[in-house]
């Protein structure tokens, strides 16, 4: 259950990538206009790639607004996320939502929606669904801090405990819900503390720890699947960037530089670097190779995403409403 050097330097890699694209799209918001408004997870990749490493393919992932790297890792190419940024028909999306909202269902990949917390109650119905099929799949949700103040996060956790789903709910606890601090809006020191209401582990991580995520996810996803039922967990990080690149200053009017910069010393990506170099698994010349090779796959992204078409406008009913039989038109 623990991650050998080949795959730690393989979750680096996807954490240089997730970064690498969000840099990338921020970038673009201001250069090209994108219809999409970047919400950037830079400072929090090393949650996305933790939960979802070692997943099976046949899980189910109910990402948060945040969770970019949970869509790379996958399988949405990073070409068809940034198709989807600039709303262009080659998109996972194909142009109707957004790349943070976006789904594929083959790829087990549910799409989200703006409500904040929305995708709670959604996950516990597919947790529930794959109960009832008898299958052995575990669901994974992500939320922010400000999302688990929401009646549905109640709700959702009471009947997941009560039916034992095998459910992993794991909340992204960046300090701000928006620009209201954590401090201002949880009445607790730990999310995690609400899993006792509900009877079931709550646990608090290191959210800048790619190991321990992967570990805690881990752990929680062999209960699950041993339909011992839900867990959650509270990965405690930092966004480096405003809530959206619509945030005044990148959001400095609600927090110190001092913090940002105390936060910017906690780089998950740096960590894990570190830990290689000092293991001499990493040297200098692979991290520049990495950087490189990771730049150039962001190129190709972006090139197809602005060769790539929009829909076209007959296209905008297909795939919102379905027939009778439940098939979508
Ligand atoms: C029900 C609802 N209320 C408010 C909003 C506006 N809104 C969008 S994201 C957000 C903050 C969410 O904070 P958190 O859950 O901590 O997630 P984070 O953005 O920090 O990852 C708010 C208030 C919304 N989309 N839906
Ligand atoms: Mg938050």
């Amino acid at each position: 259950m623990s991650l050998n050097d080949d795959d730690l330097l393989k979750s680096y890699r996807w954490m240089v990538l997730t970064r690498c694209f969000e840099q990338r799209a921020c970038d673009l918001q201001y250069q090209r206009n994108l219809p999409e408004l970047e919400h950037a997870s830079i400072g929090q990749e090393a949650i996305g790639v933790g939960a979802c490493y070692g997943l099976r393919p046949d899980d189910v992932v109910h990402p948060s607004l945040r969770t970019r790297a949970a869509f790379l890792l996958r399988g949405v190419t990073p070409a068809r996320a940034m198709a989807a940024c600039y709303g262009k028909a080659t998109g996972a999306a194909r142009g109707k939502e957004t790349s943070h909202h976006m789904g594929d269902k083959a790829l087990g990949l549910v799409a989200g929606s703006g409500v904040v917390g929305g995708s709670i109650a959604v996950a516990v119905g597919t947790a529930l669904g794959c109960k009832l099929l008898g299958a052995s799949r575990v669901t994974l949700c992500f939320f922010g801090d400000g999302a688990s103040n929401r009646g549905d996060f109640h709700e959702s956790l009471n009947l997941a405990a009560i039916q034992k789903l095998p459910v992993v709910f794991i909340c992204e606890n960046n300090l701000y819900a928006l620009s209201t601090p954590a401090a201002y809006h949880l009445p607790i020191a730990n999310v995690a503390d609400r899993a006792g209401s509900y009877g079931i582990p709550g646990i608090v991580v290191d959210g800048n720890d790619v190991v321990a995520v992967y570990e805690a996810v881990q752990q929680a996803v062999s209960r699950a699947r041993q339909q011992d039922g839900p867990s959650l967990l509270e990965c405690k990080t930092y966004r480096w960037r405003g809530h959206s690149e619509r945030d005044l200053k990148q959001g400095s009017y609600y927090r110190s530089s001092e913090e940002v910069e105390l936060w910017k010393s906690r780089c998950p990506i740096k960590r894990l670097r570190e830990h290689l170099m000092a293991k001499g698994v990493l040297k200098e010349k692979m991290v520049e190779e990495i950087e490189k090779e990771v730049s150039a796959v962001i190129d190709h992204a972006v090139e197809f995403a602005e060769q790539s078409p929009f829909p076209a406008p007959e296209e905008a009913l297909e795939n919102v409403y379905t027939t009778q039989d439940g098939s979508l038109r």
